[in-house]
């Protein structure tokens, strides 16, 4: 659980000052976060500069394709073969600090990490994530250590999900999706999905009632997707409550209390046999309190060229920014081709000419073997990949959700060679209108 309580979020700038060094490194790009945006864009300006004027500030040991973390809640894949050593992901030659930034000061050129040290750039890439906030739900983290609870948002809880799936005897199975920006909307219903399949395998589907409580008005934001998905739980018989918060859990009592957001202070209460939680999410707090954040503490990019919007020398990509899309994977993919492209042109003193179309997919998993891959941009319009009609569940899709993203994952996005499937796109929609 210390890896879980680690993450919940306190936003404290004023800790760990007492061990300040004197050290002082310079670097001409310094990226913040080693995670999907921050090692794809090392990789990248690696290529562009020469591996020693690069360096991430990281401190977690471990790097995880956490788009595994679906299936392995699901018993599909292990969360050991999500997570790969952080050093083994690192562009060759380029720098890795072990340390967390505690505070970024744009009006000087630095960072300070926890360990008191002092590091300037030339240039800032912010990769820094977003924050989950499990301890905004009255009983967790804590409940937690009781068992029938999981969440496929932590690494320390995902396998939590899968035991409280294999020891289902018959209840309700909850699931549940906060009031908040989210990363991968998809993942709180993709859950509930696997469930019922698990169930119908295992013989114990007529003893489960299956209940989705949504924070949303919706069932997934894009038309297309969500009349997909509206008949596919018609068919299973899964129930889906719009507008309905979970504000507590009882884990001793195996209760889960949920508000009702159309009317306030109305609650309901949920008895469960297996409960999956999403907790709610919210920026990273080392960004929230530096002049780099908006209104609402995310990283204040321009939606277009990735380039913050008053401090010219500075970058994001990922979660931890404003851009108006779904926070996914996919979509960094697209940003950090268009990211590179913005700051070779402001290297060169030009002016970034490459736009993000707000680019993101969501593999909707449906079952063990079906997916339906949803792919949209800013606007909520579809945008596919593939010439067929995406709003299906499909075999083909659920392979390469499983089998072929992990590989492009570690093997193409990781190393700065893959930048989401723009140029394919095109190229299958050739001839077509
Ligand atoms: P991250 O990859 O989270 O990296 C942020 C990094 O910053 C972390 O390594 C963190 O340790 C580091 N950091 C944080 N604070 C500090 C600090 N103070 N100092 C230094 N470092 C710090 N995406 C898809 O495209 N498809 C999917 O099917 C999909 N499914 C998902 C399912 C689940 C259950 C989850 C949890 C996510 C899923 N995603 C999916 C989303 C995807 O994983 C994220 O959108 C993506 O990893 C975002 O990349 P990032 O670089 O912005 O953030
Ligand atoms: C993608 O590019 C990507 O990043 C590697 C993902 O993250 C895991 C995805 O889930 C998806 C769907 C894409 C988009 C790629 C194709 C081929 C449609």
């Amino acid at each position: 659980m210390a890896a879980l309580c680690r993450n919940v979020g306190i936003c404290a700038s004023h800790l760990n000052t007492s061990s300040r060094s004197s050290a002082k490194q310079h670097y001409k790009i310094l990226v913040l976060g080693g995670g999907t945006g921050g090692i794809s864009m090392s990789a990248r300006m690696k290529r562009m500069l020469g591996a020693e004027n690069v360096a991430v500030m990281e401190p977690n040991e471990m790097h995880y394709y956490q788009p595994l973390w679906t299936l392995a809640g699901a018993g599909a894949k292990t969360i050991a073969s999500s997570g790969r050593p952080t050093s083994s992901v690192m562009p060759s030659g380029v720098k890795l600090i072990r340390s967390k930034v505690q505070e970024i000061n744009p009006d000087t050129n630095t960072v300070r990490s926890d360990d008191g040290t002092q590091i300037s750039y030339e240039y800032l890439i912010v990769a820094l994530g977003l924050q989950l906030h499990f301890e905004k739900i009255k009983g967790l983290p804590e409940g937690f250590e009781h068992p029938k609870i999981g969440s496929n948002y932590s690494v320390e809880t995902v396998d939590k999900t899968w035991t409280a799936l294999q020891n289902f005897k018959e209840g309700n199975a909850v699931f549940s999706f906060p009031n908040t920006p989210i990363k991968c909307a998809g993942a709180p219903q993709k859950i509930m999905y696997l469930t019922d399949a698990f169930l119908r395998k295992t013989g114990k589907r007529e003893k489960a009632n299956i209940i989705y409580n949504t924070s949303l008005p919706v069932l997934f934001g894009v038309k297309k997707y969500a009349d997909s998905l509206w008949k596919i739980v018609k068919q299973r018989d899964l129930k889906v409550n719009l507008r309905q918060n979970l504000i507590e859990v009882r884990a001793d009592k195996q209760e889960a209390v949920f508000e009702n957001l159309d009317k306030p202070g109305e609650t309901t209460v949920f008895k469960y046999e297996m409960l999956h939680v999403t907790p709610p999410m919210g920026p990273n707090c080392v960004i929230k309190n530096s002049p780099l954040a908006d209104n609402s503490g995310w990283l204040d990019v321009d939606k277009g060229s990735l380039q913050h919007k008053r401090y010219p020398n500075v970058f994001g990509i990922g979660d931890c920014t404003n851009l108006p899309t779904s926070k996914t994977a996919a979509a960094v993919a697209a940003q950090s081709a268009v990211l590179n492209r913005t700051i070779k042109k402001i290297l060169k003193n030009e002016k970034p000419d490459k736009t993000y179309d707000g680019y993101t997919s969501c593999p909707l998993v449906t079952s063990y073997n079906t997916v339906v891959l949803a792919e949209f941009d800013y606007d909520g319009q579809p945008l596919e990949t593939f010439p067929i009609d995406q709003g299906k569940e499909r075999r083909l899709m659920y392979h390469m959700k499983a089998d072929l993203m992990p590989q492009l994952y570690w093997h193409g996005l990781l190393k700065g060679l893959w930048g989401g499937p723009e140029p394919y796109r095109k190229l299958m929609h050739l001839g077509m209108k």
